[in-house]
């Protein structure tokens, strides 16, 4: 990593972070924006909301804001491409990154929404690598009262573990589904200041309770993987070259949007959508979609 430049070391983490993170799967409490920084984001985002509060595009905004809003907003597309996100992630993945996804997981005030204990990489189609890294960045006060994430240490060490089909509405994800007999009393929690982020690996054990607090819970969760992820695997997917080359060219590299919306970028985005969708209801015993809003 070239040492000269002060982009490159902004956000790299120490090396006691990246032993951390190899012993637990995750890492918690990096700072990547300043607080004025984050409240402008924040209100970037409250603002899309206003604007497209009909939906666009035959979906809501919602919709776009859970899957993939990188294809379709470029405020999104732009946080990808983060550099204090990219050195932490480049610390763990190396310099050749791409973004496979951008969402926002918003819980309102007071919100009963959850997300059950899962491994990210379970149905995304990705076999069991250890190349795909999760960026979680709080735009608002993310505190055990708030709903924080909560992570079993250690866990990334398992290999893909049975999940189950829960189809709960109260479930932010797309199947509701979640692994059985968590030993919760070992359980940490990663509470995080506005703009801070956390790291966690694709197979590490997490999930997250109600928000009780009388702030929105809003969290930008940026999925990073290597050129090397899908050496070998089947089918199409899609990810955005942020930082570094892709030679492999296993991913189809898209650009990322100009302007929010553009027909031409809604059309990439049902294409993507139907493509993942193919892989992730693989074996459900129902349909799903990619998450629940
Ligand atoms: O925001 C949450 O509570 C959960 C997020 C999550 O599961 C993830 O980013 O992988």
């Amino acid at each position: 990593m070239p040492k000269d430049s002060a982009e490159f070391i902004a956000g790299c983490l120490t090396a006691d972070q990246q032993k951390q993170y190899e012993a637990d799967g995750f890492i918690s409490g990096v700072r990547v924006f300043d607080s004025q920084t984050v409240a402008e984001l924040r209100t970037a985002i409250e603002a899309l909301e206003v604007t497209y509060s009909d939906g666009v595009g035959g979906s809501s905004l919602d919709q776009y804001f859970r899957v993939n809003g990188h294809v379709v907003i470029p405020l999104l597309s732009e946080l990808a491409s983060t550099p204090a996100i990219l050195n932490a992630v480049q610390s763990i993945l190396g310099r050749n990154l791409l973004a496979w996804s951008v969402e926002l997981f918003i819980k309102e005030p007071g919100s009963t929404k959850t997300v059950s204990w899962h491994q990210d990489i379970t149905y995304w189609g990705m076999g069991e690598t250890n190349d795909e890294v999760t960026a979680w960045v709080a735009l608002s006060d993310v505190s055990v009262e708030a709903g924080c994430m909560r992570f079993i240490p250690g866990s990334h060490t398992n290999g893909i573990v049975s999940h189950s089909d829960t189809h709960d509405d109260n479930n932010l994800l797309s199947r509701g589904q979640e692994i059985q007999d968590i030993d919760e009393s070992v359980a940490r929690h990663g509470p995080l200041q506005p703009g801070e982020m956390s790291l966690h690996h694709g197979r590490c054990f997490h999930a997250s309770g109600p928000n009780r607090s009388e702030d929105r819970r809003i969290g930008l969760a940026i999925r990073y993987v290597t050129p090397e992820v899908r050496d070998g695997l089947e089918g199409r997917d899609y990810a955005m070259l942020v930082r570094g080359i892709d030679s492999t060219r296993g991913w189809i590299n898209i650009a990322g949007p100009q302007e929010p919306f553009a027909a031409a970028d809604l059309n990439l985005y049902q294409q993507i959508i139907r493509d993942q969708e193919a892989t992730l209801t693989e074996g459900a015993e129902q349909d799903v979609s990619l998450y629940s809003a």
